[in-house]
C-alpha cells in the first residue's frame, strides 16, 4: 500500500479545499502548475498598506513584501499586488513572506488616481460583481452612479446598485429615487436597503454565491462596511462616521478588506473615495451609454461628436425627448476625461522615454570617461 501517496493526496484535496473558499478555481490551480509554482505557496492578498502586504493562505496570514526584482521590473501601480489577487508566496517564520509573482487577474477594477495624471490605481483584482452603494441622502447622485458603473463595464465586472439608509427617508421618496434610476439606467439590479432595519437584506444575500468575490465601491459613510459587518454576524470591519468639521477619519483603512461569509460569499469592502476618474474607460463608456451608442450608428457623420452636427441622431433623441439629456452630458464629459487622459499618458510615455535616453546617454559618458 502507498501510504505517503494517500497522505500526499489527502494533503492535496485539503490544500484545494481551503483555498477554494477564498475563491480559487481550476484555472488558477493549472496556471500553478504550468508554471511550477509548487516550490511556493498559492495564497489571496486580502489587505494592504502602504506596499506590505497580508496574504491569507491555507495556513494561516503573512505580512508580506515584494520581491526587490518585482519592484525594479514594475512599470506602473498595476504591476503591484492589489486586495484580491492571487500570489506565488515564499513563507519564512510563522508569519512573514516575500511575494515573488502575482497570478493572472481576470478582472481588474480601476481608477484614474487623484491628482496624478495618466496614473492609474487598482481597487480591487478577481472581482466577480460588484455593489455600487450609494446613500439615499445627500450622497444621492445618479451622474456619480453612472461613473462607477462604467468603472465596473470597462472592468468586466457586474454592477448591482445598492441603495443605502432608507430609514432615513420616506417610502414615497426611494420609490421616487428608484423611478428616477430606472429611466436613466437599465438593466441593472437596483436593491434599497437599510443596515438599521435590515430592510433589503434578503434580496443582497439571495444575489452572493459561494466561491464568488464581491467588492463594496462608493462614497465614505454610505454604510459598506456596516453593511459587511452585518451581513457576516460580527464586527470585521470598523465602520467610520465621517467628521465634517475636521475631515479626520475619513480613509479608515480596516485591518482585513476581504472576508468570507459564512455562505461562502467572499466580500471585499474598499476605504471610501472621494473621486473616482475615469482612466481607460472606452468599453465602459459604450456599455453603460449603450443608448448613445446605438442611436449615433444612425448619426450623419461617421466621426459626429454629438455635439453641434447637423444630421446627429443623439441630439435629435435629444429634442423628441428619446434620450434624457442630463445622461448625454454626463456621457460627454467622461467621454472628455477620458481623451484627457488617453493623452497624459501618451505623454507620460514620451517623458519617460526621453528620460531613458538621456541616461543611456549619460551612461555612454561615463564610461567614455572612464576608458
Ligand atoms: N440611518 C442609517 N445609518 C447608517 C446606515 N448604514 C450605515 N449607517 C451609518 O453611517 C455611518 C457610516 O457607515 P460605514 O459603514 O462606516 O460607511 P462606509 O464608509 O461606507 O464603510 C455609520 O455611522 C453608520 O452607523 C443605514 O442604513 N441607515
Ligand atoms: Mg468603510
Ligand atoms: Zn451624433
Amino acid at each position: 500500500m502507498d501510504l505517503p501517496g494517500i497522505a500526499e493526496e489527502l494533503q492535496i484535496r485539503c490544500f484545494k479545499m481551503k483555498l477554494e473558499e477564498l475563491g480559487y478555481n481550476t484555472d488558477l490551480e493549472k496556471f500553478r502548475f504550468d508554471h511550477h509554482l509548487d516550490k511556493f505557496e498559492i495564497g489571496r492578498v486580502i489587505a494592504e498598506h502602504k506596499e506590505r502586504y497580508i496574504v491569507r493562505t491555507d495556513k494561516g496570514e503573512y505580512e508580506s513584501e515584494i520581491t526587490g526584482n518585482m519592484r525594479f521590473t514594475a512599470k506602473s501601480r498595476i504591476d503591484f499586488p492589489a486586495v484580491g489577487d492571487w500570489v506565488a508566496l515564499a513563507t519564512y517564520d510563522a508569519d512573514f513572506g516575500i511575494i515573488h509573482q502575482i497570478l493572472p487577474r481576470f478582472s481588474t477594477i480601476k481608477r484614474q488616481a487623484v491628482g496624478q495624471f495618466g496614473e492609474v490605481q487598482i481597487i480591487a483584482t478577481n472581482i466577480d460583481a460588484a455593489f455600487v452603494v450609494q446613500a439615499i441622502d445627500r450622497d444621492f447622485n445618479i451622474n456619480r452612479l453612472e461613473r462607477y458603473l462604467t468603472i465596473c463595464n470597462s472592468s468586466k465586472v457586474s454592477p448591482i446598485i445598492v441603495l443605502s439608509k432608507i430609514d432615513l427617508t420616506y417610502e414615497n421618496q426611494v420609490a421616487e429615487i428608484l423611478e428616477n434610476i430606472n429611466a436613466r439606467i437599465k438593466n441593472i439590479s437596483v436593491i434599497a436597503i437599510s443596515n438599521e432595519t435590515q430592510n433589503g437584506y434578503a434580496e443582497i444575500s439571495k444575489l452572493i454565491e459561494a466561491g464568488k468575490t464581491y467588492c463594496m465601491l462608493g462614497s465614505s459613510g454610505v454604510g459598506k462596511s456596516t453593511l459587511i459587518n452585518n451581513l457576516s454576524g460580527k464586527t470585521i470591519m470598523r465602520t467610520d462616521a465621517i467628521s465634517q468639521s475636521t475631515n479626520k477619519g475619513r480613509h479608515v483603512t480596516s485591518h482585513r478588506e476581504l472576508i468570507v461569509l459564512e455562505n461562502g460569499g467572499i466580500l471585499i469592502d474598499n476605504p471610501g473615495m472621494r473621486e473616482v476618474g475615469i482612466a481607460d474607460s472606452a468599453s465602459g463608456l459604450e456599455i453603460t451609454f449603450d443608448l448613445i451608442v446605438s442611436l449615433s450608428q444612425n448619426c450623419k457623420f461617421k466621426d459626429c461628436t454629438h455635439t453641434n452636427e447637423i444630421g446627429c441622431y443623439v441630439l435629435e433623441a435629444i429634442e423628441k425627448g428619446e434620450m434624457d439629456k442630463t445622461s448625454y452630458e454626463n456621457y460627454l464629459k467622461m467621454e472628455k476625461e477620458k481623451a484627457h487622459f488617453e493623452s497624459t499618458v501618451i505623454e507620460k510615455r514620451k517623458k519617460d522615454k526621453e528620460f531613458g535616453k538621456l541616461l543611456k546617454n549619460y551612461k555612454k559618458d561615463i564610461n567614455k570617461n572612464k576608458n
